[in-house]
């Protein structure tokens, strides 16, 4: 079945009201439930999970410093929307197929309200994992502002979770960022860019195995997903009516596997503004964005003049990235028409500088960690993926001290570009370099075999995700705290994540 391009206008999800607020506290409740949503007007309403009835989730607006608690309700069927593979970690046939757990993507938030992996709970709270700790989440947003995102976390089903739907945009503002004059209120819009395939019944479609099947098994994991369509906010290939002026996107990629190279088929620069963790320093000028799942950028893009034109916005990302083939290239994303008339002069700019950021340099760093990205085979042959050939169980390696810089070293000896999550914390790209694959896995050594690549000027500023890219080392500078206690770091590719590419790390006093 082929859909057709640009028939349904872009939603933009609702701002999510809390159920109270004073000045020291602000309390929401956010249900998730089952419900049926059109995804595209030439395809039957879609089952899909949500929050608060909404597929992505209505955003959460917060300001900076404003101390927010959040009951994350789980009111969804017993029965899982999308086949579970019972092999992977975390995921086994003796517990309920519909568990859930929130994690706010880039938050720096107490341990115990980070949406830890194995603290799910079900319906009700019946039943909870073995990290569970409470209901009624905390968030202290003692960050500037910042477009992150909340979604699903659970062992063993992510994927599956947020696939279904599990996922929807977390803003923080604040006075700094509201005295630059960027495009705002109706023209600062959030893009929740994901690949979904479907049944000709309009249900979601979504693999129960590999290209080569296991005989063994019902259902098993893929190692990676690829959808035929593009949605965003939700809709399959979009268009949004637009005014000639400046519009700010806070575009993430929310798909599984995904990797997107984004373009405008007019050509125009776009201006980035924003990277995962923040604004940047100043504007860069782009003339394309290369967005690994869970990267977010912010940009500017200026429709001034434009009249009358259609924009489309293009990608040309080979799947898996960076040395897949064509065959699951999806090259639309969605569509401009400039044909809305100026409602008002747009006096919004696009600064000259936004925020100083203060570099971590390596002589601030007094512990550096090397981590490898291996490749791996299971008993039934599958091909899966671990960070310093470690799997989710066993026990935990890093452990770095409250308030200190580390430096993290990403060998990745696979084939694929990986990104790279860390939670608590923002990081900065020092650089990457090739290196001998061969020789790391004959001798542990790592010798070098090019120059030091700096990060893209895309990546300049603060990051929470990065793209390890095969055959180089990736190398990453943080600083490790506020808080204390047990978080995570994974690959955000959900298909890895779910199957032992995550490891825990602890941060201690
Ligand atoms: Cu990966």
């Amino acid at each position: 079945m082929i859909l057709s391009k640009f028939v349904d206008e872009l939603p933009i999800p609702s701002i999510l009201k809390p159920r109270w607020k004073d000045s020291f506290q602000t309390y929401y409740e956010v249900k998730m439930t089952e419900f049926k949503q059109s995804l595209h007007s030439e395809l039957n309403d879609t089952t899909v999970w949500g929050y608060e009835g909404s597929y992505p989730g209505p955003t959460i607006e917060v300001e900076s410093g404003e101390r927010v608690y959040i009951k994350w309700i789980n009111n969804l069927p017993d029965k899982h929307l999308l086949p579970i593979d019972y092999t992977v970690h975390g995921a086994h046939r003796d517990l309920p197929d519909v568990r859930t757990v929130v994690h706010v993507h880039g938050a720096s938030v107490e341990s115990d309200s980070d949406g830890y992996p194995d603290a799910w709970f079900t319906n009700g709270f019946a039943k909870v994992g073995p990290k569970f700790k409470k209901e009624v989440y905390q968030y202290d947003n003692n960050q500037r502002s910042v477009t992150l995102w909340y979604h699903d976390h659970t062992i063993g089903i992510t994927r599956l979770n947020i696939y279904a739907g599990l996922a929807g945009f977390y803003l923080i503002r604040d006075q700094k960022e509201r005295l630059l004059n960027l495009p705002s209120g109706k023209y600062d819009i959030p893009l929740m860019i994901q690949d979904r395939s479907f049944h000709t019944d309009g249900s979601l479609y979504y693999p129960n195995q590999p290209p080569k099947p296991i005989k063994e098994l019902k259902t098993s994991i893929i190692h990676e997903f690829f959808g035929n369509t593009i949605l965003v906010n939700g809709k399959v290939w979009p268009y949004l009516n637009v005014e000639p002026r400046k519009y700010r996107f806070r575009l993430l990629n929310g798909s599984n596997t995904r990797f997107y190279r984004i373009k405008l088929d007019s050509g125009q620069i776009i201006y980035q503004i924003g990277t995962d963790s923040g604004l940047k320093e100043y504007p860069v000028g782009i003339k394309e964005i290369l967005l690994a799942p869970a990267e977010r950028t912010d940009v500017i893009i200026d429709f001034t003049n434009l009249e009358g034109k259609n924009i489309i916005m293009t990608n040309d990302a080979t799947s898996p990235f960076p040395d897949g083939d064509s065959a699951n290239l999806v090259k639309t994303i969605m569509q401009f028409r400039v044909s809305i008339p100026l409602s008002s002069i747009d006096t919004s700019v696009i600064p000259q500088d936004m925020e100083p950021i203060q570099k971590l340099n390596e002589q601030m760093a007094s512990n550096v960690r090397y981590h490898t990205l291996n490749d791996n085979t299971d008993q039934y042959g599958r091909e899966f993926m671990l960070l310093d050939n470690k799997r989710w169980a066993a026990p935990i390696t890093e452990n770095p001290k409250l308030g200190s810089t580390e430096i993290w070293y990403l060998i990745n000896l696979t084939t694929d570009s990986h990104p790279i999550h860390i939670h608590l914390i923002g990081f900065q790209v020092l650089d990457r370099r090739p290196f001998d694959v061969d020789k790391y896995n004959k001798e542990g050594v790592i010798h070098y075999t090019g120059p030091i690549i700096p990060p893209d000027p895309q990546e300049q500023g603060e990051k929470d995700t990065v793209r390890a890219n095969p055959e180089q080392v990736t190398r990453i500078i943080m600083k490790f705290g506020p808080y204390t206690g047990l978080y995570v770091w994974h690959c955000h590719i959900l298909e890895h994540e779910d199957y032992e590419m995550m490891r825990p790390y602890i941060v201690i006093r």
